[in-house]
């Protein structure tokens, strides 16, 4: 029973991947717990994340304490902040992700970086992601996986917001049809 519970939830969860692969996704950096700031560990935030080609970060935090910089991955590691490749300093700045690769950043105020306030993000392509639908049956366990279809290409604010009713309505869906299948 709980495991039936358990492989629709996770069902669910891959669907849910899916769509929000295609919409393109907004993560807040230190979220939920934190934000930007000297309290969270970005390392262990980033490692519960997937990041795909047309997600987005936003970085939320007093802009007078600090600010954001995009570095290089040497002036990651050293907390070099003399030469950033860009600067953020509204206290809502939000960070296209708009290519396959690593990502570096850091508080450029004072010892900020050093004291652990640094986030480094790697960013898949959208388009080879696979979702996995994980079951148990009869102390075996299943793993089946399909390709995802590629991200769509229109993004504008107000087509999102459209989609993200319809999104709901399909999440239903699918797990009123997984549920049956169960
Ligand atoms: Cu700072």
């Amino acid at each position: 029973m709980v495991a039936r519970a358990l492989s629709v939830v996770v069902a669910v969860a891959a669907a849910a991947a899916v769509i929000r692969t295609a919409l393109g996704a907004s993560y807040t950096v230190g979220a939920p717990s934190g934000s930007w700031d000297l309290q969270s560990n970005y390392i262990q935030w980033a490692s519960n994340m997937e990041f795909s080609v047309g997600d987005h970060l936003v970085f939320n935090y007093s802009r007078v304490a600090h600010n954001v910089l995009e570095v290089s991955k040497a002036d990651y590691d050293s907390c070099n902040i003399s030469r950033p490749i860009a600067t953020f300093q509204t206290g809502n700045d939000t960070v296209q992700l708009a290519a396959v690769g690593s990502r570096y950043f850091v508080c450029g105020v004072s010892s900020h970086c050093a004291a652990g306030m640094k986030v480094a993000v790697q960013v898949q392509a959208a388009d080879t992601a696979r979702q996995c639908r994980f079951s148990r049956r009869g102390g075996r366990q299943r793993v089946r996986c399909a390709d995802q279809a590629p991200p769509a290409t229109a993004s504008s604010a107000a087509i999102s917001a459209g989609v993200e009713s319809l999104m709901g309505a399909t999440l239903g869906s699918i797990a009123v049809v997984l549920m049956a299948l169960y």
